[in-house]
């Protein structure tokens, strides 16, 4: 592969990698689409589609981790995903489940972090309890932070967000003119990460769907029509490329 155009160096420091690229996106978001799709033009039943899917969250991953990147957010479930057939809902319920069971110890071993934005009260408990260890087993890891939203949804996000502020100028915390932009930010759930640099969404839809609604507001935007199954780290090096390449205004000119 030929992902940098540009020179850079690299500084090992023990097993940790720590990238001095030029222009890699620190936080990537990625709405993981096209699972049902792919399964289904093999003839195969919609589930099969969201194992492989599985499957290539750990390719990506390690690609991520590999080239710098600080966060990598993946929308795996939505709040609005409770809405599909109960049978498919309750197969994806056990995804996590199957994932860290096969994938962990070599995340632990690339010093990957897992976390987790979205209400995951909601959850099987059986899936929730090995979400939590994962969490557990790799909070002190400095590599890439694996962030996965599940039951996660922007609009639900901010609205939470909002009832927190109200809750603390009723306490008196701080005045209804002290509350800001960044006032918001810091009560979200991503209010440790910075906002995505880069958001990609497979599978050829071309909109948003209520994923990280306020935190996108100048993120690049990039969309390719192959679907999540097949959307290897080849095509992910791509997308990076195409980033590297474009010129972030941020507003300004
Ligand atoms: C289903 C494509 C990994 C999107 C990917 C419960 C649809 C496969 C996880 C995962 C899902 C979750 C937590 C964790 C580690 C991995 C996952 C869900 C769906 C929602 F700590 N894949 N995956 N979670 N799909």
């Amino acid at each position: 592969m030929h992902l940098f155009k540009l020179p850079f160096k690299k500084i090992r420091e023990k097993e940790q990698l720590l990238s001095a690229e030029i222009n890699v996106p620190e936080h990537v978001a990625i709405i993981m689409d096209g699972n049902g799709r792919w399964a289904q033009k093999r003839g195969l039943p919609r589930i099969a589609g969201h194992r492989e899917g599985m499957d290539n969250v750990k390719r990506v991953v390690k690609a991520a981790n590999h080239m710098g990147i600080h966060i990598l957010t993946l929308y795996a479930f939505s709040t609005e995903n409770w809405k599909r057939p109960t049978s498919e809902v309750e197969y994806i319920m056990k995804l996590p489940i199957d994932f860290l069971q096969h994938y962990l110890p070599e995340l632990i071993e690339e010093n990957v972090r897992i976390e987790t934005i979205g209400e995951i009260e909601r959850l099987p408990k059986n899936t929730r309890a090995a979400i939590l260890r994962a969490k557990d087993q790799t909070a002190n890891n400095t590599g890439l932070i694996l962030n996965i939203a599940i039951n996660y949804g922007s609009r639900g996000e901010m609205l939470h967000s909002i009832k927190e502020i109200y809750q603390e100028v009723q306490e008196g915390k701080y005045s209804i003119n002290d509350i800001t932009e960044e006032t918001l930010s810091k009560h979200l759930y991503t209010k440790n990460y910075q906002d995505p640099d880069l958001l990609i969404r497979t599978s050829g839809e071309v909109r948003l769907s209520n994923f990280l609604l306020w935190q996108s507001a100048y993120s690049e935007l990039w969309f390719t029509e192959t679907l999540w199954p097949d959307f290897g780290p080849e095509e992910f090096g791509k997308a990076i490329q195409d980033f590297q390449q474009r010129k972030r205004r941020f507003g300004g000119i």
